[in-house]
Parts: structure tokens; sequence; C-alpha cells
């Protein structure tokens, strides 16, 4: 999807391979995977680096539930970034499918970055995600984030734990501090290669997917603890024929009716400012108004079934 489309956009857009005149020879382009725990600023990094509010954000760890790739065109090089969930160990089918993806982008990218929160500092996660990394030869930079935090400078840096062959740079996403220099790292690291996707392209992912995930940020923002974890989004209605207005329909999906009551509020009023707020969101992002209609509906299978997880985009 190209940000300057109005409210369309369900296509997933082809690669076009080779479809510029630009010589290959000094050209480069290819996958970033970014890899790391959760929260470990992942999803805020790639909204830095594009400008743009394409993947979710919260407080809360392991918001991201799918692959994310947000394209990043430079003067000589195009810049793939596939942002991921943070890796996480944990029985569950969902979790299952979501260190699926981060396996795959680790072994398909081009170059890594391994962030590191500089405020928590090195974990087991890093060692593993590393481990891989070393193993599949994959060209990797180490990435502390949050460094305008002032927690984050009483931590060592560069971290000793952490393979000595790998470039480090710290930057925040907040300030934007540091961004510029990883971005030419990267670049260096990039084969030489034509552009892969088009030139006006921002991510492949459909609008009514973002739309889904901005409705899903509000559930985060708006419901504690435990619940975002065992909620999910599905859109019914994606109604584009008016151009001045957008008509989405979506399910709020809980596993346990104890959950449903809280996530309807009384009088309806939690799902009604969930809808508010995920309006205002949709409407910022399509530039036209959004009429958004939402149901809660107990589904006490979707979280335990593979199918019905890849069915709801996460996968
Ligand atoms: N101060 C500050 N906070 C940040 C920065 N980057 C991320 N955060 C905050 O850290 C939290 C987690 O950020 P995310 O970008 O959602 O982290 P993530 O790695 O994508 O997390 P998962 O998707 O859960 O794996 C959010 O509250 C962000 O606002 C930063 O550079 N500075
Ligand atoms: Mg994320």
């Amino acid at each position: 999807m190209s940000k300057s489309e109005p409210a369309s956009g369900t296509t997933p857009s082809a690669p076009t391979e080779g479809s510029t005149e630009s010589s290959a020879t000094d050209f480069r382009a290819g996958f970033v995977g970014l890899l790391g725990p959760p929260n470990a600023g992942k999803s805020s990094l790639l909204n830095r680096i594009l400008g743009e509010r394409l993947a979710i954000v919260s407080a809360k760890p392991q918001t991201t539930r799918s692959r994310i790739l947000g394209i990043l065109p430079r003067e000589n090089a195009q810049l793939l970034f596939l942002d991921t969930p943070g890796r996480h160990v944990s029985p569950k089918k969902l979790n299952e499918a979501l260190n699926k993806v981060v396996e795959e982008v680790a072994r398909d990218c081009d170059v890594a970055c391994l962030l590191v929160d500089r405020t928590e500092g090195w974990t087991d996660v890093h060692d593993e995600l590393a481990g891989s990394l070393i193993a599949m030869r994959r060209p990797t930079v180490i990435v502390g984030t949050k460094c305008d935090l002032p927690r984050a400078q009483g931590k060592d840096w560069p971290i000793e734990a952490a393979p000595e062959q790998w470039p480090a740079c710290t930057v925040s996403s907040l300030t934007g501090e540091g961004v510029t220099a990883l971005l030419a790292m990267i670049v260096e690291a990039l084969p030489a290669s034509p552009p892969l996707y088009g030139e006006d392209e921002l991510t492949d992912r459909p609008m009514r997917w973002l739309c889904a995930e901005m409705i899903r940020e509000s559930v985060f923002e708006m419901l504690d603890k435990e619940l975002p974890y065992s909620m999910a989004v599905e859109v019914l209605r994606y109604d584009e024929s008016n151009p001045k207005m957008l008509k989405i329909g979506a399910n709020l999906l809980v596993e346990r009716d104890s959950q449903k009551r809280i996530v309807v509020g009384r009088g309806g009023s939690m799902v009604k400012n969930i809808g508010i707020r995920s309006r205002k969101s949709i409407e910022a992002w399509v530039g036209c108004r959004v009429h958004l209609e939402l149901f809660v509906k107990v589904d006490p299978t979707w979280l335990k079934n593979g199918r019905r997880i890849q069915e709801l985009g996460y996968q």
C-alpha cells in the first residue's frame, strides 16, 4: 500500500523486480529484519524510520503479532524493513506462530538489526537470536534503543556479551537521535540489487489489515492486564464505495464471557470508547470520515487453533 492512496489499497502490491532504470551496480536493496525481545522498541523504530505510524506500539510487551514490511526509498538504495513480534517462549499456540515469524525473518533477511533496550540490557533472548544469526552468517547491527531515557545511561555500552564482530549503534525513536547513522550502516551492509518494490510503496499490508491493527492498538491502550493478549480483531465489513465515508464493521474476539463483559463495559461504555479512539486513528490514516461498528464476540478457540490464527492475519 502506498501512503498517497486514498482509503483503497486492499490489494497487496507485487514486487516489481528490475522495474526502474537505476543500474544494479550502484543501487542496493534488501530486507532488514528488526529482531529482539518484546518491548525492545522494534515497531517504534520502524515508525520513526518511515515517518509513518505503520506498526502499532504499546507500553505492554507482545504487541506485534505478525511480520510487517515497511519500505524506505533512498537515492541509491531501497531498504525493506521487516518488523517482527518480540521473541518470547511460551507454550501457547499463538506464541508458537509468532516465534515462527521471527525465525523466518532471521533466516530470510539480508541484514539483521538486533535491538537491545538500553534500559534492560542484553538478555537470554539476545543470546538465542545472536546464536541463530551467527549460524546463518547474517550481517548484523546491534541497535541500542531508548537512549533518550536517563535509565539507559547507567548501563554498559557497547555490551560485552554481544558478538564483537558486529557493529553497534544507539538510537532514540522518540527524538530520532542516531537513526541517520544506523541507516548508513544498514545501507553499507545491503547487497547490490535493483529496487524490489515500486517507488511509492509503503508496505505490502492492505489497508483493511492496518485498520484492524489500529483497533487492536486501542484495545491495548484501554484494557488492562491480560485482556489484550486474549483478544483478536476480525474485520467483517470494509466498504469503500463512498469516497467520503469508509465503513468498517469488526468483531472484537475474546475467549470467555467474563472477558466479554469487561470489553463491553457498563452500558456498553468500554466498547464505545474503544470505537471512538479507533475511529480517530483510522480517520487520521485514510484522510476521510469513518463509520466504525464494533461487536464483541466470544470465540473460545481462536487462540488454540492454528488455522484461525492465520485467518486473523497473525502469521
Ligand atoms: N522513551 C522512549 N520510549 C520508547 C522508544 N522506543 C520505544 N519506546 C517505548 O517502548 C514501548 C515498546 O515499544 P514498541 O515499539 O511497541 O516495542 P516492540 O519491540 O515493537 O514490542 P513488541 O511488539 O511487543 O515486541 C512503548 O511504550 C514505546 O513508546 C524510545 O526510543 N524512547
Ligand atoms: Mg512491536
